[in-house]
């Protein structure tokens, strides 16, 4: 990645959504509260899908709110310009989002009992995810090819706060349900079927609200899709064997001394 893009204590920014002054603030003053939701993950990892599955767990499966309001409106982005500036006005109980690293997290968060629900996707397809978004969008620096994506994703961007863990959202339904007694909501199985309908790939893709083709054209590139595969495995279309080798050999130095197995894809 070329030096145009800014850093921000170690991590890369694309200035077009953050400013250093709204990191710091975030991570020095954002004050949050013993009631506050917070859904985090890094980017590329099910963060929308997961947004999508805590709204619609608050309306017990009613699509009315996700049909309305835009995602980025309904669980703001705390680090970015436009999530910061709504969080000003936004009323208790308090959902919110961020992609931000464990040192650039609020420090109020530590001493708070708000509720985080940690969200991890196989960090191969987040780099297959992440290739498709970039190459798509105007905020950021293009890759030419996979390869060289590769190299800046392997480059490592730091590691994310967590509070409580939520795998990989493979079996849906009990996800779902170990969310709703997280966050104390008793819903009736007809509402779960309703929150698993209306949170599927294939509504969301559907829902202006949640796709994102309510972004403005001067972000996106002609071919855009948010809601792109949505599946488990799609890096084993796009990588050849020797760049599963050496992603391999650099997962595992960096996972060294985790438990192996800890990861539902290992
Ligand atoms: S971002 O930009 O970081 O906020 O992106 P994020 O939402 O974390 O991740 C985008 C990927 O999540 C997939 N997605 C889903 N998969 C299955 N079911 C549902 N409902 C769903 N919603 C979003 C989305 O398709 C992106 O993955 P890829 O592999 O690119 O399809």
């Amino acid at each position: 990645m070329s030096d145009n893009t800014p850093w921000f204590e170690g991590i890369r920014f694309p200035m077009v959504c953050f400013s250093p002054e709204i990191l710091r603030e975030v991570r020095d003053k954002f004050l949050v509260k013993d009631e506050d939701t917070i859904t985090v993950t890094y980017p590329k990892s099910g963060t929308n899908w997961l947004i999508e599955i805590v709204c619609l767990i608050l309306s017990k499966g009613d699509p009315k709110w996700v049909q309305s309001v835009p995602i980025w409106d309904r669980s703001p982005w705390i680090e970015t310009q436009h999530g910061n500036e709504l969080m000003k006005s936004q009323k208790d109980p308090r959902i919110y989002t961020s992609h931000l690293p464990l040192h650039l997290f609020p420090k109020s968060f530590f001493s708070s009992k708000a509720k985080v629900i940690y969200c991890i996707r196989n960090p191969r397809d987040v780099l297959v995810s992440g290739y498709y978004f970039t190459s798509k969008m105007k905020i950021a620096e293009k890759p030419e090819t996979l390869q060289q994506y590769m190299k800046w994703f392997l480059q490592g961007n730091g590691e994310l706060p967590c509070k409580v863990g939520v795998s990989e959202l493979k079996d849906t339904r009990s996800i779902v349900e170990k969310i709703c007694q997280f966050l104390g909501k008793k819903l009736k199985p007809e509402e779960i079927d309703l929150v698993l309908k209306y949170s599927s790939f294939k509504f969301m893709k559907e829902n202006e609200m949640s796709n994102y083709s309510l972004l403005p054209n001067d972000l996106t590139t002609e071919g855009f899709t948010f809601l792109r595969k949505g599946v488990v495995g799609d890096w084993k279309h796009h990588f050849t064997v020797a760049q599963a080798e050496e992603f391999d050999k650099i997962y595992q130095e960096k996972m060294a001394g985790y438990p192996p197995k800890l990861f539902p894809w290992e």
